[in-house]
């Protein structure tokens, strides 16, 4: 018997994408109601978990916002600085590979 299929091997090219962390960093100056706006307003979280992650940031220094693909991180903290910005307000958002 003679086997005439076509005989492919394909590499796995599909690789996941690399994740990052969006972190948020405490300072003295900026009100704590701006940052709960700022965690429901760019990570979509409903008041009490923004509540609970801003009081992390201002208790342990930092807490995780959210974990994105890099152009999704990228935009987080640019909206987040800006907004920051606008408002006077010194807060800090950066992002590291999770
Ligand atoms: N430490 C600030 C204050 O006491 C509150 C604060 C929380 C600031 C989280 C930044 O990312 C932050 N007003």
């Amino acid at each position: 018997v003679i086997d005439h299929g076509v005989v492919e091997k394909t590499r796995q090219q599909v690789k996941p994408p690399s994740l990052y962390k969006v972190i948020l960093h405490n300072d003295d100056y900026t009100p704590m109601d701006f940052v709960i706006d700022v965690l429901t307003r760019f990570f979509n979280m409903q008041y009490e978990k923004a509540s609970e992650i801003m009081l992390k940031v201002h208790y342990e220094g930092m807490a995780v916002c959210g974990v994105f693909t890099a152009e999704v991180a990228e935009t987080k903290v640019q909206q987040v600085s800006i907004y920051a910005k606008e408002h006077e307000h010194p807060l800090l958002c950066t992002m590291e590979r999770a």
